[in-house]
């Protein structure tokens, strides 16, 4: 069994109910159980400004899926609540992203974790540190809180 950080996205239609789908349907989908949930909050949007508001939850799921599959599963849910891929960072009614699995790094045409948003999204480090508070980045071996103490890292390289 590995331990996956996951982040969830949405800024259209009923978010809270589609962060609920998403949330039921990944434990359904990926053979495992959430071990923890943050709170669910309501961000401003970031990349792409044009668009409503987002509600953002980080959790961690316990599960025996690689990474990929993983992905795969991830991309599957999206595409059942109705996700349209039109415009890069655009509005969608749902978003999974893994953020982290394991201590794992990676870096796949695919699939980067730890997912190079976390350093560069407050909000993203703000919900890893409540359901982890001693997480560390398995990248640089820091801890988030001092990461997100000192402000992130907002000279992450975008993908
Ligand atoms: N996701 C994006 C772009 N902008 N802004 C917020 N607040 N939350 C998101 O999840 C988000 C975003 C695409 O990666
Ligand atoms: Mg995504
Ligand atoms: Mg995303």
């Amino acid at each position: 069994m590995a331990l996956a950080y996951l982040g969830l996205g949405s800024n259209l239609g009923d978010r809270e109910a589609n962060l609920r789908a998403a949330r039921v349907m990944i434990i359904s989908g990926c053979a495992g159980g959430l071990v923890r949930e943050s709170v669910v909050e309501e961000t401003e949007p970031v990349d792409y400004l044009d668009q409503p508001r987002f509600l953002n939850q980080t959790v961690l799921l316990m599960t025996d899926r690689a990474p990929i599959e993983l992905l795969d599963e991830a991309k599957r849910i999206e595409a059942a609540l109705g996700r349209d891929y039109a415009i890069r960072r655009g509005p969608r009614t749902i978003d999974i992203d893994i953020l982290l699995y394991d201590d794992r790094v990676m870096d796949t045409e695919r699939l980067t974790i730890p997912h190079p948003e976390i350093t560069r999204r407050p909000f993203v480090m703000k919900q890893l540190i409540e359901i982890a508070p001693d997480l560390v980045d398995p990248r640089t071996g820091k801890l988030y809180r001092e990461v997100y103490a000192h402000g992130g890292n907002r000279d992450h390289q975008r993908l």
